[in-house]
């Protein structure tokens, strides 16, 4: 069975604990269980990830990248967190990886301060889904799942 990774950056280990007038009170295993049941409907096994290390999340995107060139695996649904804006290391890493993502942000950041708006991540991205909360992992696996297979 084909798997689908979604990874998660820095501080979403507390989503629903902290600030839930902006993301909410689900929490990211709340999430972990909304994209397990789409992956399972898609008919694809899931690797959900969080860290708070950069490092880490560009060690993930070039493991999802060799299955992906193996045949194993369709993509990633990425939430870099603040390494959105920061990062051209995760950048570099998705674009070296030929690895198709759809970012997501559960927030409209272009609703929120401007050191928000730019992402470094965007330019090298199947799609985008931003401010939808939660939801917006499940709108992003049937994005990447649509997608794949387009040239
Ligand atoms: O809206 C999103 O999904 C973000 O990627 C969330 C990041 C933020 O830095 C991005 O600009 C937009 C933050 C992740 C969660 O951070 C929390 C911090 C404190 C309490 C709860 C969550």
């Amino acid at each position: 069975m084909s798997s689908v990774y979604v990874i998660n950056g820095p501080n979403l280990n507390l989503l629903g604990l902290r600030r839930p007038e902006v993301y909410g009170t689900t929490t990211l295993a709340d999430v972990e269980d909304l994209c397990r049941e789409e992956a399972g409907k898609l008919g694809l096994d899931l690797e959900f990830l969080q860290s708070n290390h950069e490092g880490q999340l560009v060690d993930w995107v070039q493991e999802a990248g060799a299955r992906v060139a193996a045949g194993e695996c369709v993509g990633a649904v990425l939430n870099a967190g603040a390494y959105t804006h920061t990062s051209i290391a995760l950048h570099d890493a998705i674009e070296g990886a030929s690895l198709p993502v759809v970012e997501v942000h559960i927030s409209n950041v272009f609703a929120r301060e401007e050191f928000r708006h730019p992402s470094f991540i965007s330019p090298v991205a199947r799609g985008v889904v931003v401010g939808f909360g939660v939801r917006g992992y499940v709108l992003a696996l049937r994005g990447l799942v649509d997608d794949s297979g387009r040239a």
